[in-house]
């Protein structure tokens, strides 16, 4: 399925006239780079429910199950590449005064593609820390069934993301909620807006005045929030909505 031509134009020219442009990302983004989402068909969420897995509870309950799923996600990440969608959104940031990539996905290959601005409002799976006393924790080759003890306090270690039930990093957030309350167009690529407070970001960058474009095969809990829908994979429909852009950049330049 790919997007209609009108839609892609009025995206394009919007992009075109925007200064300041905030990509909200998720799961959907990272799918054509192998990495499973959560709620599609297959998704990670099929074969685990969210509660059993990715809470303090659940890893309080039992730490070496929780740890050694994340482990497995590690290796899936590790193996993952960035794909044309992450590497199209790097390559927007210098066509604009301010581009900023505010990410749900743990898996950082906004970073690897190459974008330099990037929030990360659930963490990320390649940091650990200590879940009683909070220390940063570091070792070369992390056991794969096991959760490691903290050298300082006895606790457990864990992923530094942030689980359902716990507050998303707060210096992050407030970053994000003023990217969004002054960006001309917020992109929201690849999510299926079902988590808050993240998915609170889109309404709050269309109250204040954005144009916001949906990027996603399939209609979302924010596709009320949209103003255009490019109904297709972030693989394929952001390097076009790249090239575009450069064509009409192109065209108002030579316009002087
Ligand atoms: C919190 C962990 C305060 C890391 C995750 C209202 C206000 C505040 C909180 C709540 C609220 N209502 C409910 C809550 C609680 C909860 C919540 O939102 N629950 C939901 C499920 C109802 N929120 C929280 O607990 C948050 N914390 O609120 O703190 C607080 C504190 C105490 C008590 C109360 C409140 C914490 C949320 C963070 C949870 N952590 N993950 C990890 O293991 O990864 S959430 C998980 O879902 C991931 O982080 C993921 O990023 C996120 C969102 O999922 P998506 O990225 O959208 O992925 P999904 O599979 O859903 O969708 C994929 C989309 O891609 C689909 O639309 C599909 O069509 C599309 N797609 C597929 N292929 C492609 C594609 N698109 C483009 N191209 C393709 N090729
Ligand atoms: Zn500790």
């Amino acid at each position: 399925m790919s997007a209609d031509g009108t839609a892609y134009q009025r995206a394009a020219e919007r992009l075109c006239q925007a200064r300041r442009v905030v990509a909200f990302t998720g799961a959907g983004i990272s799918a054509e780079s192998g990495i499973p989402t959560f709620r599609d068909p297959g998704g990670l969420w099929e074969q685990f429910r969210p509660e059993e897995l990715a809470t303090p509870e659940a890893f309080e309950r039992n730490p070496d199950r929780v740890w050694a799923w994340y482990q497995h996600r590690r290796r899936v990440i590790a193996a993952a590449e960035p794909n044309p969608g992450h590497y199209a959104l790097a390559a927007m940031e210098p066509h604009f005064e301010e581009f900023t990539v505010v990410t749900q996905n743990i898996d950082q290959l906004h970073q690897r593609a190459g974008s330099r601005r990037v929030l990360e409002l659930h963490g990320s799976i390649l940091r650990n820390h200590c879940h009683r006393c909070g220390r940063p924790y570091e070792a070369p080759n992390l056991p794969e069934e096991r959760a490691p003890t903290c050298p300082h306090c006895g606790g457990r270690i864990r992923p530094s993301v942030v689980w359902f039930g716990e507050l998303l990093p707060e210096d992050v957030f407030a970053e994000a909620e003023q990217a969004v309350a002054r960006c001309d167009v917020l992109l929201s690529i690849g999510t299926s807006g079902e988590v808050y407070p993240a998915a609170g970001l889109v309404w709050q960058a269309k109250l204040a005045g954005a144009t916001v474009i949906e990027v996603n095969p399939n209609p979302t809990e924010l596709t009320p929030a949209a103003d255009i829908a490019l109904r297709g994979s972030a693989a394929t429909v952001l390097p076009e909505l790249l090239r575009r852009l450069c064509e009409c950049r192109q065209k108002l330049s030579k316009a002087g």
